[in-house]
């Protein structure tokens, strides 16, 4: 048991639900935010982390294919879409994207995670026919593909529900869907940044779908622009509340707002201490998901690396410099790629026991 003088007065109580195991509250959470030093939510989230994965930081072998930039959004927080014909738009064909599949065949990578633009006009069929492309190339890889924004205007674009696309897409090779789109789960902060975004209940309910089809899912939380705690607790909370439902989010990802090249520019950056801070909040508040994801893309391989030691677990995947979204928007990786030897590198130098993973966090190897 640890010692309690370690806490200050008001995270006492706090600390002790976390540490006999206990869910924290919304208050609790909010308090954390305001007022918990970086060191007491270390030791808290480093609890929760152990519990889960013990020293393990998993990692695994993928690659990006990003079809367009072209988007029908206009979120203020993006660097990356353009207009259709405006200089710097790309918007891939399927030849074009199986090109860069092909790259990868008989190569030992196990995921392809494709995400997008939401373009005006794509048929449902340019969706199937990748979907079903990529499968047939990349057999042994897991498709992570669209996110709940992308599959949600995907439908209504074809005109039927939901359900039907993700069927589709499952029946051809999807095998779970990424995290992305889901910013800040609140309507009024959505409507100042992502106005033309689905709602936050639309979002999870794509969500309880790809769950009740037995495909899993992650959650990210873009924080660090306009939201307030209030808003942050709202956010896990709700992710926290379906994860009790279906149990079918393997991760969540904290995405630090960076400000280069988009609208919201002027509200800066937050101090990496208040990433590590929030990291480990998530981490401790939402002790019903499984893997917290420190994403090196778009935090950095140092920042990474410290993140293992509040809370997170898990640090993606190889990339192989397949993604423009963050170093679009500043990250200062602009080419970002990892070997698997530089991976394990990171975990190790920090005490902990690489591992690398599929997937579904089946274990594939350890270093
Ligand atoms: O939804 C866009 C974010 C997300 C910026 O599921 C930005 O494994 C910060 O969801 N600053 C898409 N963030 C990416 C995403 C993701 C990434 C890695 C892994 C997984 C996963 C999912 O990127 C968007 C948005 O929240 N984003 N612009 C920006 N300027």
């Amino acid at each position: 048991m640890l010692d309690h003088s370690y806490f200050s007065e008001q995270i006492i109580p706090i600390a002790d639900k976390v540490l006999k195991g206990e869910r924290v509250g919304q208050e609790d959470c909010l308090t954390l935010y305001r007022q918990a030093s970086l060191p007491e939510l270390g030791v808290l989230a480093n609890a929760v982390r152990e519990r889960w994965n013990g020293k393990k930081v998993f990692f695994n072998r993928n690659f990006h294919i990003e079809p367009t930039n072209i988007c029908v959004n206009k979120c203020k927080f993006c660097s990356y879409r353009r207009e259709e014909g405006q200089t710097g738009s790309w918007d891939l064909s399927l030849d074009e994207i199986f090109t860069i599949a092909q790259h990868y065949v008989n190569k030992d990578i196990t995921e392809v995670h494709v995400v997008g633009g939401v373009h005006p006009r794509h048929a449902f069929d340019y969706y199937e026919k990748m979907i079903g492309g990529l499968h047939e190339l990349l057999p042994q890889a897991h498709i992570k593909a669209f996110t709940a924004e992308e599959l949600w205007k995907m439908a209504e674009l074809r005109g039927t529900p939901v359900a039907d696309v993700l069927y589709r897409l499952q029946e051809l090779g999807l095998g779970s869907i990424p995290g992305g789109g889901a910013e800040i789960l609140d309507d009024s902060v959505r409507a100042v940044i992502c106005a033309q975004k689905i709602s936050s209940q639309i979002w999870l309910n794509v969500h309880e779908q790809v769950h009740s089809l037995g495909m899993p899912s992650n959650a990210t939380m873009l924080y660090g622009h306009v939201e307030t705690f209030e808003h942050r607790v709202k956010h896990l909370s709700q992710l926290r509340d379906l994860q009790d439902i279906t149990k079918g989010f393997n991760a969540f990802i904290p995405l630090k707002y960076r400000s280069a090249n988009n609208e919201l520019g002027a509200a800066g950056e937050l101090a990496v201490m208040e990433d590590l801070r929030n990291l480990a909040i998530c981490r401790i508040f939402l002790e019903n998901v499984p893997h917290i994801k420190a994403y090196w893309p778009m935090l950095g391989k140092s920042v990474s690396q410290l993140a293992l030691a509040f809370g997170a677990d898990d640090l993606d995947g190889t990339i192989d410099d397949s993604t423009k979204i963050y170093s679009m928007a500043g990250a200062h990786d602009k080419n970002p790629a990892m070997s698997v030897a530089e991976l394990a590198n990171i975990c190790r130098s920090a005490g902990f026991t690489p591992v690398e993973r599929d997937s579904l966090y089946r274990e594939i190897k350890q270093y």
